[in-house]
């Protein structure tokens, strides 16, 4: 396949001022009509008469005409990209009519259909998938969209913009027209079909104007849409109070839809879900899918201007639009809830996700210079390092002069598609500071380190921390140049309290440029601990030697909440890692009293968010500790861990089993941050009870699956009882869930994922078994991801089984997928790429089920990419 590159970006040669679309939706296919007012493109220097459009080979062209004159087969030629046109003048009308197949789509690209509700997804290259056009992001047009079909099966029509005329058809169709007055490229086109029923609520935007705010699902669901049209309301006042953006139509609607391959797209004025990301109702939700709701409802909403108003030119610059988004949904979420908890999940995820990507085949800048399929590039990288880039942006600037910034980037650029240079130079324009040499974090990838030392002089009174910054060779990028990093730190003195820092503050910001800077701190009376990299403040690994009795302390006396967790993560990690290291040698495992005398401090401090105490109290992941060894011992990590809890578990049961109790309420379910907190903590109690493997708190946790009016406490209970070794009650409350949940998915998808997910022997065997199971379904992603991907990245100890089984069933997994919806099976490859982390065992095998993806015959450009390039 084709390796596109940045290098190669050209204007586009000709534009499109209208597009007119009319849909004919028909039980055997569909046909679309199409009549785009084309010109060339003044900035284009191309002189050539040859119009190539972008058409999927499914594409079948059944008329072309340019200015109503038909063209015949001579006049253009189709080929695998699409088809070229000749001899079109400079300015013309080019019709044509196409049929296309949505029953037969199962790559969930284009119109396809999801449980009978006709729907698109169009970015990155999908409108390709429904006619011929210049399927591109620079390419905006001004769409009016006309869709015809059965009125029965499909009362509800939609697509962007506002209606502006309907009415019936023969044999009892009926046909609607939209216009959406704003410009847009193809990639933000939408359409819905179906039987739906709504939510409707209304919202005054600042200056005064009305919309009308219409979530639509399935009759069965719409108990379920409350939570995201509150969601909804909070992020446009949000946007318009912290951001001044409005939004600009009369109507925004939002539709949920089963079969999705990502969490959710921002088509203009008509945003399409994966259930998964809209519905929520406490008996079926748990407060993680509440946040998600509310996070991704805002995310979609902030694309109106991050992403909509102001596009990208092209899809290497896809973090422009993502990265300052999630950056822009994270403060909303951290607004409405613990900006604390917020963080330390972020961080969590990007620790353990992203940089395993910087540091695998796949490993890019967040500017990419080549691709071979760009939806292999909706990434951590992309998105969340994206965020985190754009978050260093608004730490060096300021709060005031970052506004400054993004108001300069919208004015500057509204209606455009433009570039993250783009977005750097409004920055760099508003603000007066230079980002010249921070670029790199736009075009350099892999994640840097530094490695920090420290001298206090008592004569001088001075403390010194010298910086060293690092960043390993990535695919295509052996050297790298130093970053421009922003490190805030605090200097705590012996009784934990902060000291003033030069600038006046306890916290200050250092600008890290060189490959090793000292920064000196005068008039320090006595050597201080270090709290480093405060709030997360850029995307490092940091090395310092910190004694356990620095990091017990820190635990308890850092005025940042963010470095309290982080402080007990590294003690976790240190502890865990030299456990790892004695299990190796062959050597008993023996833990003394130090990290539960830190955790009993903390658990017994009541002036703490709970939250926090429970993140504290949650040792570092499996997945977080084989990010950071050097080879990855999967079974030694498990059962390290699995150790220091037990050992935890017996240390403080008396504790964790109080505290059970002070977080257990009578109160009715709200997904509040306060209430959320109290579950946090009561469940994380119960998981160390349960640890303990007394009968008598498997009682406590049937006790709560039986009696909980909510679905985090019912699930955390099954989870963790399934996951123990009561393997009877397991069954029996397994079985007793899904007769209860068998007619809501998203639950039995749970339930699904809890099996995947179940670290005891024979989760493969049930795994397979349960592919066969009329819950499962290999056509809907939701599905595959709770299956599959949970058994494959949330269950290290059976996927890597010594057996290859593991390796061998993803491999399988991923060629039928491949044809099926090669999106999916590209994503779903990820465990096997990090083959080069484990022992030469492992990677022998895993490299083999690789190579048998690879020769399995023919692979999608998706797939493709993702195996040869971790074969290389
Ligand atoms: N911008 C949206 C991207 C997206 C997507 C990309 C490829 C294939 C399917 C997809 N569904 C949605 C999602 C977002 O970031 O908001
Ligand atoms: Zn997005």
């Amino acid at each position: 396949p084709e390796v596109i590159y940045l290098k190669d970006y050209k204007v586009p040669v000709f534009l499109i001022d209208h597009t007119e679309l009319r849909f004919e939706l028909k039980p055997d296919k569909t046909l679309v009509k199409a009549r785009l007012k084309m010109r060339r493109n003044p900035e284009s220097q191309d002189v050539t008469r040859e119009l190539v459009l972008q058409g999927d080979k499914s594409l079948l062209l059944c008329r072309i005409s340019v200015d109503e004159h038909v063209l015949n087969e001579s006049d253009f030629q189709r080929n695998e990209q699409g088809l070229v046109v000749s001899g079109v003048p400079d300015q013309f009308l080019l019709e044509t009519v196409t049929e296309i197949h949505p029953d037969q789509n199962t790559a969930l690209e284009g119109l396809y259909r999801s449980d009978g509700v006709y729907c698109t997804q169009c970015e990155a290259e999908g409108f390709r998938r429904i006619t011929f056009y210049l399927d591109r992001p620079d390419v905006m047009s001004v769409f009016s969209t006309t869709i015809e079909a059965d009125k029965d099966a499909y009362p509800v029509l939609l697509s962007n913009g506002n209606p502006v005329a309907e009415g019936e058809a023969d044999e009892g169709r009926h046909w609607i027209t939209w216009e959406d007055p704003h410009p847009k490229p193809a990639y933000l086109f939408a359409l819905v079909a179906g039987d739906l029923k709504l939510i409707e609520d209304q919202y005054q935007t600042l200056s005064g104007r009305d919309v009308a705010l219409r979530i639509y699902a399935a009759d069965k669901d719409l108990d379920k849409l409350d939570y995201a049209m509150q969601s909804l309301i909070n992020a446009m006042r949000w946007d318009e109070q912290v951001y001044g953006r409005e939004y600009d139509l009369d109507i925004y609607m939002i539709v949920a839809v089963d079969f999705f391959n990502m969490g959710a797209m921002e088509n203009k004025g008509l945003n399409v879900f994966n259930t998964s990301c809209v519905l929520a109702s406490p008996e079926t939700t748990t407060d993680l899918g509440f946040q998600r709701v509310e996070g991704v409802v805002a995310h979609e909403y902030f694309h109106n201007w991050s992403g909509n108003r102001v596009t990208c030119r092209d899809w290497f610059q896809l973090s422009l639009k993502e990265g300052f988004t999630v950056f822009r949904d994270a403060e909303f979420s951290a607004d409405m809830n613990s900006r604390t908890v917020k963080r330390v999940e972020d961080v969590a995820l990007l620790r353990t996700a992203q940089f395993a990507e910087d540091a695998g085949p796949m490993a890019h800048p967040i500017l990419p210079a080549s691709f071979i399929e760009i939806s292999n590039f909706y990434t951590m990288t992309i998105y969340e390092k994206g965020a985190e880039v754009v978050r260093m942006i608004h730490t060096l600037l300021g709060a005031d002069a970052f506004r400054k910034g993004s108001d300069l980037y919208f004015d500057r650029h509204d209606g455009q598609a433009v570039t993250t240079e783009d977005f750097v130079k409004a920055m760099e324009d508003a603000s007066g500071k230079s980002l010249v040499q921070f670029r790199h974090w736009y075009n350099q990838a892999g994640t840097p380190v530094l490695n920090i030392t420290d001298a206090f002089d008592s004569e001088t009174k001075t403390y010194k921390l010298t910086i060293s910054q690092s960043c390993p060779a990535t695919p295509g990028q052996e050297v790298k140049q130093p970053y421009h990093i922003p490190i805030a730190i605090g200097l705590l003195d012996s009784q934990g309290g902060d000291l003033v820092l030069p600038n006046g503050e306890t916290t200050q910001v250092l600008e890290l440029h060189h490959a090793e800077q000292t920064f000196e701190f005068g008039g320090i009376h006595e050597k201080p601990v270090p709290s480093l990299l405060r709030g997360f403040s850029a995307p490092v690994k940091l090395n310092y030697p910190y004694s356990r009795d620095n990091l017990t302390f820190l635990m308890s006396h850092d005025s940042d909440g963010f470095s309290r967790w982080e402080a007990a993560q590294k003690l976790g990690v240190d502890i865990l890692q030299s456990l790892v290291a004695d299990l190796g040698q062959g050597k008993e495992l023996q833990l003394g009293l130090l990290l539960g005398d830190a955790f009993k401090v903390v658990l017994d401090n009541k002036d703490l968010d709970k939250a926090m105490v429970a993140k504290v109290l949650t040792l570092p992941s499996e997945a977080y500790l084989s990010e950071l060894a050097d080879v990855i011992d999967v079974d030694a990590i498990h059962e390290a861990r699995q150790f220091v809890r037990q050992h935890l578990a017996n240390q403080l049961e008396t504790e964790f089993y109080s505290t059970y109790k002070v977080c257990t309420s009578t109160d009715a379910y709200s997904p509040s941050a306060d209430s959320i907190a109290r579950r946090s903590l009561r469940n994380t109690c119960l998981s160390y009870l349960m640890a303990t493997g007394k009968q008598e708190y498997l009682e406590l946790a049937l006790v709560q699956f039986h009696e909980a009016d909510n679905m985090t406490d019912s699930q955390a209970a099954l989870s963790l009882v399934v996951h123990s070794n009561f393997v009877k009650a397991g069954e029996v409350i397994l079985d007793q869930f899904y007769q209860r949940w068998i007619d809501q998915p998203l639950v039995v998808n749970q339930w699904l994922s809890v099996q995947a997910s179940n670290p005891q022997r024979g989760a493969l065997v049930q795994v397979e078994n349960l592919m066969k199971h009329e819950a499962f379904n290999l056509q809907n992603p939701n599905k595959v991801r709770s299956l599959i991907a949970s058994f494959c990245s949330l269950n290290p100890v059976n996927f890597h089984a010594i057996d290859g089984s593991g390796y061998r069933f993803l491999a399988e997994q991923v060629i039928t997928l491949n044809s099926l919806n090669p999106q999916i099976a590209s994503r779903l490859v990820t465990p096997l790429t990090r083959w080069k982390r484990y022992n030469l065992d492992r990677q022998d095998i895993m490299r083999k089920q690789l190579q048998r993806i690879m020769d399995s015959g023919e692979l999608s450009r998706d797939v493709f990419e993702v195996v040869s390039k971790s074969l290389a």
